[in-house]
């Protein structure tokens, strides 16, 4: 094979709260990151909860700060902070516009989330939301319009509010059931329009955790919240193929490389060991069943074991996944004595950097696709990279993005690579994001990444107005050639 295979995909991805907005329309009940405030290095993005006794404290929104919210703490909105999820760059009123200009370059895949409280405004309620679904009868079918396939994330980073304080997120059982019936109700509305879904966004990432999610960030409760979301996604791809035997489930992977600073043994050892912190999700949700170097990641986060039911093990063999889709953004190193869990050493210094100090490694992208062929041989898709860049916009908001062009144009040839010389069976790609948002490790505009400049500053002003940025003419030739003339 020359090239990419003929009915490769391409297109872009997004996420419900980040491009969506209308967070008070259409009857949407809230969403935990309805609370994210936005931030900066110096201002970080934070939650402010309001504690029993009426005091009011900012608390990061990570995982990690998790278990320094009070239990009866409650999260609340203040005048005076900006929430960026509330109006997004307003893909509720734009959706038209949005969808016509993927299809003016060719876009033959769209991924996007469906919002959770969209659809259940608490999660787990008896009836769903019409509002919600007629919105999103509306965005299939205008799809449908441009024969643009569409690709379902049902769950990008979020959770209905009620049920992170009800039920403290993921580390309840009943956040299973809720799950399963808002996916279903998927199926039953859009099954005839869709047929690729992802069940969770960046699971290995995002964990359902935080100030909103669960609120212990223990090892147990971590390890726990994550066996319920895997329980949740194979019941749903088992059910999801009763429902329709074309439907086709992935997951969604952070998967940035790992590399080992130096050929060192120690540095060798510890980049295998600190790998498996992905393997643990991959392993699990596409082969069906827990590998035994489980234990050692349990022990390492200082609890003996999970206690697994038989069912739930049949469930989990039962509810693979058919493909393992991931998102590339860039490769770490790590070193013998860095902390297993978090290894976010960037100091390549064969990389040239983003503004944000991501390396840029397109090589990368190469390896990271072989290592999970060559792991689960089934289908991988390359559902997210991107260059989050400070774009400078001209008097007519047109942008040269030529440092995007280069970036893309590099990583696709990896991706050639991959699937022509060491045969990845590799079927499609969706960039993140082709109509700018909002940034989710930020909350801020100006880390940019689309294909069409949106005018929205950091606070949300601005008219909103979409321009098709240099990129967008250059990505419309890739998709015409297929990607052969890269
Ligand atoms: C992934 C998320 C996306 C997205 C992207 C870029 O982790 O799935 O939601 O935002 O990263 O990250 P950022 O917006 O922080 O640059």
């Amino acid at each position: 094979m020359s090239g990419f295979p003929k009915d490769f995909y391409w297109g872009g991805a997004t996420a419900d709260f980040q491009y969506e907005g209308g967070f008070n329309e259409g009857n949407r009940g809230l969403l935990s990151h309805d609370y994210e405030t936005d931030g900066s290095m110096e201002h970080p993005r934070h939650h402010t909860m309001k504690l029993a006794d009426g005091t009011i404290k900012n608390y990061r929104s990570s995982f990690f700060y998790a278990d320094q919210i009070p239990e009866d703490a409650t999260p609340v909105f203040l005048d005076n902070e900006y929430y960026p999820s509330h109006q997004a760059v307003d893909f509720y009123h734009h959706y038209k516009e949005d969808i016509k200009l993927m299809a003016d370059m060719g876009f033959n895949i769209y991924r996007f989330s469906i919002c959770w409280s969209r659809i259940y405004p608490l999660g787990d309620e008896e009836e769903p939301n019409q509002e919600g679904i007629a919105f999103y009868r509306d965005v299939f079918e205008e799809l449908k319009k441009y024969n643009i396939e569409p690709m379902v994330t049902i769950c990008h980073d979020e959770m209905p509010m009620h049920l992170a304080l009800k039920y403290n997120g993921w580390s309840n059982r009943h956040l299973i059931d809720a799950y399963v019936k808002y996916a279903e109700t998927l199926f039953k509305e859009f099954g005839s329009y869709c047929h690729y879904w992802l069940t969770f966004n960046e699971i290995n990432a995002v964990r359902g955790f935080g100030p909103c999610g669960t609120r212990e960030s223990d090892g147990y409760t971590r390890y726990l919240a994550d066996h319920n979301m895997f329980v949740a996604s194979a019941k749903t791809v088992i059910l999801g193929h009763k429902y329709n035997l074309e439907n086709k489930f992935g997951a969604m992977y952070a998967m940035s490389g790992l590399y080992p600073r130096t050929c060192k043994p120690e540095d060798m050892l510890q980049s295998q060991l600190a790998r498996r912190e992905n393997w643990y999700f991959i392993d699990t949700m596409l082969r069906g069943y827990y590998h035994p170097y489980a234990k050692s990641i349990w022990q390492h986060h200082g609890f003996e074991t999970l206690e697994i039911s038989e069912e739930d093990k049949k469930t989990l063999y039962d509810g693979q996944l058919d493909f393992c889709s991931f998102s590339y953004y860039r490769t770490n190193t790590t070193q013998a004595g860095d902390k297993w869990f978090n290894v976010g050493g960037d100091d390549n210094p064969y990389l040239e950097k983003t503004p944000w100090g991501w390396g840029v490694d397109p090589l990368g992208l190469r390896y990271v696709l072989n290592e999970i062929y060559d792991r689960i041989q089934k289908p991988v898709f390359v559902v997210e990279n991107g260059m989050g860049a400070i774009d400078e916009p001209d008097e007519n908001d047109y942008v040269e993005d030529d440092y995007r062009i280069q970036y893309l144009n590099d990583h696709f040839k990896a991706m050639r690579d991959a699937i022509t010389i060491d045969g990845v069976d590799c079927f499609g790609y969706t960039m993140w994001a082709p109509i700018d948002l909002v940034s989710l490790s930020t909350g801020e505009m100006k880390k940019r990444y689309g294909f069409v400049y949106v005018d929205m500053d950091d606070k949300g002003r601005g008219t909103l107005k979409r321009t098709p940025k240099k990129s967008f003419y250059w990505m419309k030739h890739v998709i015409e050639t297929n990607g052969n003339d890269l």
